[in-house]
């Protein structure tokens, strides 16, 4: 099929033409950055809700009830799952195929799995592909799941309009609910697993580091509720597409601008490195003079600043 035709019928959301653009522009192939020019401007129209959480704590499955939940309510959804394969639920890929078998005769729900090894360009440009191709398809709300080890909770709140925390209990300490930097991102706590012993002290515990960060907090600004949920059943899912529905109406078309320019000025930024990068490398001579720089740095014959400002002059002059 011709890359026309290919975007062409993606925009009509046709679930191969679908995949076979997120494949594209995943992968780099011939004309992907004229497919994305194509379909951007049809963006813009999605929910975007990142939902991270440690591994196991019941991601794929709440994903899996929100769609449910979304579609009962007449929403199509795409899913974006990054790295379901987790060390802790190892196989987890398989479980999410078999998930995924439900919707398979609802055209209403797509969800796409992305492996994080081999990427070109990152995993949050891939991730933000498969985002965007979703958006511009018509799906009304784009989950994506990450599991929460750090940086990658991080990259998912650059990307997502609202972003959902997941916690379970007796996962041991408190460290996954403190972790310094990963409070703030979160637009909706999620305790998980509400079946299980140790509910109330997780709840508390996000209740006290919230109230410790809202300390600083101005008046009328968001308040991130706690929910908790039985993933497994369902049971508190509504709820928490509710809420979604609340945080996006409090965000309202000047917060939701204001969050989307930070994403479009990050990955602007990000792509444009990796073009300047890239055009340095492709100067004749220009690895070895890294090398050579590089060495003079270490030797402490130069430092990195001077160094690097060299590196840069032979890109521009
Ligand atoms: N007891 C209980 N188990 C649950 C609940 N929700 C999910 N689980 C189970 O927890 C396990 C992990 O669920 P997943 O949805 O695969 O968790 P995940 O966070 O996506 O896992 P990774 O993607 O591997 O990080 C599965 O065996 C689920 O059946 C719940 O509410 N209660
Ligand atoms: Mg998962």
């Amino acid at each position: 099929m011709a890359l026309e035709d290919i975007v062409r019928r993606a925009l009509a959301r046709e679930v191969r033409a679908v995949s076979r653009l997120i494949s594209i522009i995943e992968d780099r192939l011939e004309g992907f950055e004229r497919a994305y020019a194509e379909i951007y401007p049809h963006t813009g129209r999605a929910h975007i809700i990142g939902i991270t959480g440690p591994p196991g704590s019941g991601k794929s499955t709440l994903v899996d009830k929100l769609a449910m939940e979304y579609r009962k309510r007449g929403l199509t959804v795409g899913v974006v799952a990054v790295d379901p394969t987790s060390p802790f639920s190892g196989g987890a890929l398989l479980g999410d195929r078999l998930r995924m078998q439900r919707h398979v005769l609802d055209d209403g729900v797509f969800i796409r799995s992305m492996g994080t090894r081999g990427r070109l360009g990152g995993l949050s440009r891939a991730t933000s592909g498969a985002v965007d191709v979703l958006d511009a398809a018509g799906y009304d709300v784009v989950l994506i799941e990450t599991v929460g080890v750090g940086q990658s909770e991080v990259e998912i709140a650059s990307l997502a309009d609202t972003v959902v925390l997941i916690q379970v209990p007796g996962l041991g300490d408190d460290i996954q609910v403190i972790k310094a930097g990963i409070m703030e991102i979160g637009d909706l706590f999620v305790v998980n697993k509400k079946d299980r012993p140790g509910v109330e002290r997780v709840m508390a515990e996000i209740r006290t580091a919230l109230e410790l960060s809202e300390m600083s907090c101005v008046e009328g600004s968001w308040v991130p509720p706690i929910l908790l949920t039985m993933a497994e059943t369902g049971e508190g899912v509504a709820e928490v597409v509710d809420a979604c529905g609340e945080h996006l109406k409090h965000l309202g078309e000047e917060g939701l601008a204001e969050r989307r320019l930070r994403r479009a000025r990050a990955e602007t930024m990000e792509i444009a490195s990796q073009r300047i990068w890239q055009g340095l490398s492709e100067r004749p001579g220009a690895s070895e003079e890294a090398q050579r720089l590089a060495e003079a740095v270490a030797a402490r014959k130069a430092d990195p600043y001077s160094a690097a400002a060299a590196l840069y002059r032979l890109l521009v002059q």
